[in-house]
C-alpha cells in the first residue's frame, strides 16, 4: 500500500495527480465532519500537505500518530508548532526560494499601485467617469524612503527592487547585514519615523502583532503600509482606524488576521490597495513550490531527509 498523505486544503490540479499517482490520498477539505474522517483514517496517515497561513494545529497533529512529514506550500512556518513537530520527529518543510522574486514583486506592485491610486484609475475608466469627472493627483513611488521589517530572503529581494526604483532602503532585522548597502536600524519606532513606505517582510512565527498605533503614527500621515508577510504582525483594528483618521496615508495589503475575513471598512478605502494572499500565486511559481513538495515527500519515504526540512 502506498503511503497515505492528508491534503489538508486543496492543491492544483497537476499536484494533486502527482500526489495521487504515488500516494494514497485524503483531502480533509472534502469532508465537512473533520473529527470523524480523522477518527477514521487519521491512525495511518504519514504526511500531510498544506499551506503557509493554515498550517496544521497541535490538535490535528496529536489525532495523526502516524504522522512523520509536514510539507508546507510556502515558507512561513508560524501556523505550526516546530517545538512539537521536533519532540515527536516530524519533519516540516517549506518552499524557499522559488517565491522569493514573486513575493517582492508583489511588494513592490502593491506600494507603487497604493501610492499612484492604479486601482481608483482603473475604476475611474471602467465606472465612465474619464471625461466627465476630475481625478486627484496620485503620489510618487520613485525615491520614496523604503523601510523594510525584515531582512531575509524576501527582504532582500524587495530592498533590491526598492533601489532600483532609486529609494533609500533601510531595515530592521535580527541582525545588521554589513555586507548590503542598505541602512540598518535597531528600532521599530524609528524605522517607521524614517520611512515613507513601510513593507513588512518578517516570519510571524512568535505571533505578536508588531505594527501598533505608535508605529502606525511613527509612519505618519504620508507613509504607506505594505504588507505581504501575514496578517498578524499588524494590529488590524489600530490600522483601519489609522487610515480611518488619515494618520496614515494608505496601505497594500496582500495578508490579513482572519482570511479570508477582511475588515469591511476596507473595502471602500480608496488609499487602499486589497489583495486575497496572493503573494505566490502565479503558475509558475506554485508549481516550483508543488515540485518541491513531491521532492520532499519522495526524499522522506525513500529514507533520506526531506531538503527543505526545517526540523531536522
Ligand atoms: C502561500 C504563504 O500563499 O509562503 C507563505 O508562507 O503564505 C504563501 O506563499 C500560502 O502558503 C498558501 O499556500
Amino acid at each position: 500500500m502506498s503511503p497515505a498523505i492528508l491534503l489538508i486544503s486543496p492543491v492544483l490540479p497537476e499536484l494533486d495527480r502527482q500526489l495521487a499517482e504515488r500516494y494514497t490520498v485524503h483531502r480533509l477539505y472534502q469532508h465537512p465532519d473533520r473529527d470523524g474522517y480523522l477518527r477514521e483514517h487519521g491512525h495511518g496517515i504519514a504526511g500531510v500537505v498544506t499551506g503557509g497561513a493554515l498550517g496544521i494545529s497541535t490538535a490535528m497533529m496529536e489525532q495523526l500518530p502516524a504522522l512523520k512529514i509536514v510539507t508546507i506550500n510556502g515558507i512561513g512556518t508560524d501556523a505550526v508548532d516546530l517545538a512539537y513537530a521536533r519532540r515527536r520527529g516530524i519533519h516540516v518543510t517549506t518552499t524557499p526560494d522559488v517565491l522569493t522574486a514573486d513575493v517582492a514583486d508583489l511588494a513592490i506592485g502593491l506600494a507603487i499601485a497604493t501610492l499612484r491610486g492604479l486601482c481608483t484609475g482603473d475604476r475611474y475608466v471602467r465606472g465612465g467617469d474619464w471625461g466627465r469627472k476630475p481625478l486627484a493627483l496620485a503620489n510618487k513611488f520613485s525615491g520614496k524612503r523604503v523601510g523594510i521589517v525584515g531582512l531575509g530572503r524576501v527582504g532582500k529581494a524587495i530592498a533590491r527592487r526598492a533601489a532600483a526604483f532609486d529609494c533609500p532602503v533601510s531595515y530592521i532585522d535580527r541582525r545588521e547585514h554589513t555586507d548590503l548597502p542598505y541602512q540598518y536600524v535597531s528600532d521599530l519606532l524609528q524605522l517607521a519615523r524614517g520611512s515613507e513606505v513601510l513593507v513588512l517582510a518578517a516570519s510571524a512565527d512568535d505571533g505578536k502583532a508588531i505594527v501598533d498605533a505608535a508605529m502606525l503614527d511613527a509612519l505618519g500621515p504620508k507613509g504607506v503600509l505594505i504588507n505581504i508577510a501575514r496578517g498578524k504582525l499588524v494590529d488590524e483594528d489600530a490600522l483601519v482606524q489609522a487610515l480611518q483618521q488619515g494618520r496614515i496615508a494608505g496601505a497594500g495589503l496582500d495578508v490579513f488576521v482572519d482570511e479570508p475575513h477582511v475588515p469591511e471598512a476596507l473595502w471602500t478605502m480608496e488609499n487602499v490597495v486589497l489583495q486575497p494572499h496572493r503573494a505566490s500565486a502565479t503558475e509558475e511559481t506554485r508549481r516550483d513550490m508543488g515540485q518541491i513538495i513531491l521532492d520532499n515527500l519522495a526524499a522522506y519515504f525513500a529514507g533520506e531527509r526531506p531538503p527543505t526540512s526545517v526540523t531536522a
